[in-house]
């Protein structure tokens, strides 16, 4: 079955906003990396370029469905936080944004009867439900280790290992 134009159009604008999710992250290490966490940075590197890969699980799908992927213009980011735990916060608040956005699809495609997009979008919603409690952890942990300038940089050094294992 064709993709609908409708949900062609919802979701070639979910692959701005997956670019656009990437470009915040990469903007958040860009940060991290001058304000020398570079523990952060490289989970913020790591994230940015799952990111990219969740853009590319919607251009496929439209291809394969006999649609069009369409590129447009990609926010630029904010280029500073006031902290890391802000930076952290921004992205768990920007999450939930993108669950919000995928629920949408997903009623879209409920409505629709396209039950091809019902089976990719189950996998955005679980992928979600991972991202917001990754991020979520990291946000609590931060928060604990306010004001310990020793704890900081140990978890820095920490998160720094992820896609390096
Ligand atoms: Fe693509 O999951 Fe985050 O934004």
């Amino acid at each position: 079955m064709a993709l609908s134009t409708s949900m062609e159009k919802a979701m070639n604008d979910q692959i701005n906003a997956e670019f656009e999710s990437a470009y915040l992250y990469l903007g958040m290490a860009a940060w991290l990396e001058s304000a020398n966490f570079p523990g952060f940075a490289q989970w913020m590197r790591a994230q940015a370029q799952e990111e990219t890969e969740h853009a590319m699980k919607f251009f496929e799908h439209i291809v394969e469905r006999g649609g069009t992927p369409t590129l447009t213009a990609i926010k630029a980011p904010p280029k500073s936080w006031q902290s890391p735990l802000a930076a952290f916060q921004a992205s768990y608040k920007h999450e939930q944004y993108i669950s919000g956005r995928i629920n949408k699809l997903m009623d879209m495609a409920v409505k629709a009867k396209d039950y091809a997009s019902q089976s990719l979008l189950q996998w955005f919603i679980d992928e979600q439900v991972e991202e917001e409690a990754s991020v979520d952890e990291i946000v609590q942990k931060l928060k604990m280790v306010k004001g310990s300038a020793g704890s900081l940089l140990m978890f820095d050094h920490k998160l720094g290992k992820r896609g390096k294992e």
